[in-house]
C-alpha cells in the first residue's frame, strides 16, 4: 500500500546558516522558524520488492542523477532504521504558486521522511521524525512541526531536533512573499553556508549573535509582539547576508528587486505602517506583519512589484500522513 505525507515549508526568523558536522547534518547554531500554510509538498512512497533501485519523480518529472543520489542516500537511512533492503518508488508534488521560486527542501525532506519511514514499517515519534528529516536537509528538521518551531542544534544525532514553540499561532502573525526572481539560485544553500563557515571573518560573531537572537525572539513570541518579532528577524537576516558578503569569494543572494523591496519596507515603516523583511538563500523577500495591515501593505507593494508577485501565507501545520 502506498503511503502519502504532506509537509509545509518554513521560513526562518532566526536563520540556520552553517553546519558543524555535514555528515550528521548538525548545525552550528540553534534556529527558529514559522511553518507556512501556503507552500507544501505531497509525497507518495511505495515499497516495491521488484525494484533494484529507488525511483523518484518530482511534479511528474524524473529527477537528475545528483538529486537521485542524494535521495537514495536518504532512503538508505530509512532502510537502516527499518532493517529492510526494499527499494521505493517516490512521487513528489510541490504545491507552490506557479514558478514562485519558493519550493523548498524543507517541505520535501519532511514529507519524504514521514512517508518513507511509515511505508518501511517504522512508527517514529515526531522527535525521531525531526531527527530523520534533518539528515535530508537542515531546514526540514523544523517542517515536522506547525507554527513557530525551534531547532536545537544539539551535540550529536540524538540531541539535534526541532520542537514546537507554538504549534497553533493564536495571534495575527502573517507573512507575504514578494517574488523577485523565480529562477534557480546561483549559489546553493549548502555550498554557500559552508563557504561562510570556512572563510567569513565574522562567522564566530554570528554564533554569538544567534544565541542572543534566540533568547530575544522567544521573549517576543511569548509577548506576541509582532513588531519586535519582525525587527529581530530583519536584523538576523541582514547579519546572515553579511556573512555571504564577507566570505571569500564574497557574494550575495540579493538582486536589484531585493534592494527595492527592502527600501520600500523601510519607507512604509518610517510612515507608521509596520512591516519587516527577511530573505533566505535567494532574492525573494518575505514580509512579516500583523494581518490587520495586510491590505494596506499590498496596496503599497502592488504598483511596484505587480499583484501576481505577492503571495500571502499564514502559519501552517506540521507534517501529516494523508490519504489523497
Ligand atoms: C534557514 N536556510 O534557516 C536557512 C536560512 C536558507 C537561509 O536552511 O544543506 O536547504 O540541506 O541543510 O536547509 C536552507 O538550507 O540546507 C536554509 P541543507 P537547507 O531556513
Amino acid at each position: 500500500m502506498p503511503t502519502t505525507a504532506r509537509a509545509h515549508t518554513n521560513i526562518a526568523l532566526v536563520k540556520y546558516w552553517g553546519k558543524r558536522d555535514p555528515q550528521l547534518m548538525l548545525p552550528q547554531t540553534d534556529s527558529l522558524s514559522l511553518t507556512l500554510d501556503r507552500f507544501f509538498t505531497d509525497t507518495t512512497v511505495t515499497a516495491d520488492r521488484r525494484l533494484n533501485h529507488d525511483r523518484f519523480t518530482i511534479n511528474g518529472q524524473a529527477v537528475d542523477d545528483k538529486n537521485t543520489n542524494r535521495l537514495t542516500a536518504f532512503l538508505d537511512l530509512v532502510r537502516q532504521l527499518a532493517g529492510t533492503d526494499t527499494r521505493f518508488n517516490v512521487a513528489s508534488t510541490n504545491h507552490v504558486p506557479t514558478s514562485a521560486g519558493l519550493a523548498s527542501s524543507a517541505s520535501a525532506f519532511a514529507a519524504l521522511a514521514a512517508a518513507a519511514s511509515r511505508e518501511a514499517g517504522c512508527h517514529l515519534s515526531r522527535r525521531e521524525l525531526s531527527r530523520l528529516a534533518r539528515r535530508g536537509s537542515g531546514s526540514a528538521t523544523r517542517s515536522v512541526y506547525g507554527g513557530l518551531v525551534e531547532w536545537h542544534r544539539g551535540t550529536n544525532d540524538q540531541t539535534s531536533f526541532a520542537e514546537p514553540l507554538m504549534e497553533k499561532v493564536d495571534f495575527p502573525l502573517e507573512m507575504l512573499a514578494i517574488v523577485i526572481d523565480a529562477s534557480q539560485k546561483k549559489v546553493s544553500s549548502r555550498t554557500g553556508m559552508q563557504l561562510c563557515v570556512e572563510t567569513s571573518p565574522f562567522y564566530p560573531e554570528w554564533r554569538t549573535i544567534v544565541e542572543s537572537d534566540m533568547t530575544n525572539m522567544k521573549a517576543a513570541i511569548a509577548n506576541q509582539d509582532i513588531n519586535r518579532i519582525g525587527q529581530l528577524a530583519q536584523e538576523n537576516a541582514l547579519r546572515m547576508h553579511a556573512l555571504t558578503l564577507s566570505a571569500d569569494p564574497g557574494y550575495t543572494y540579493f538582486e536589484e528587486g531585493t534592494m527595492r523591496a527592502m527600501r520600500l519596507v523601510d519607507t512604509l515603516n518610517a510612515n507608521g505602517l509596520h512591516c519587516y523583511y527577511t530573505m533566505d538563500a535567494g532574492p525573494n523577500v518575505k514580509l512579516i506583519y500583523n494581518s490587520k495591515d495586510r491590505q494596506q501593505i499590498i496596496d503599497q507593494l502592488a504598483p511596484v512589484f505587480g499583484k501576481d508577485k505577492l503571495i500571502v501565507a499564514k502559519p501552517g501545520p506540521g507534517v501529516s500522513i494523508t490519504q489523497l
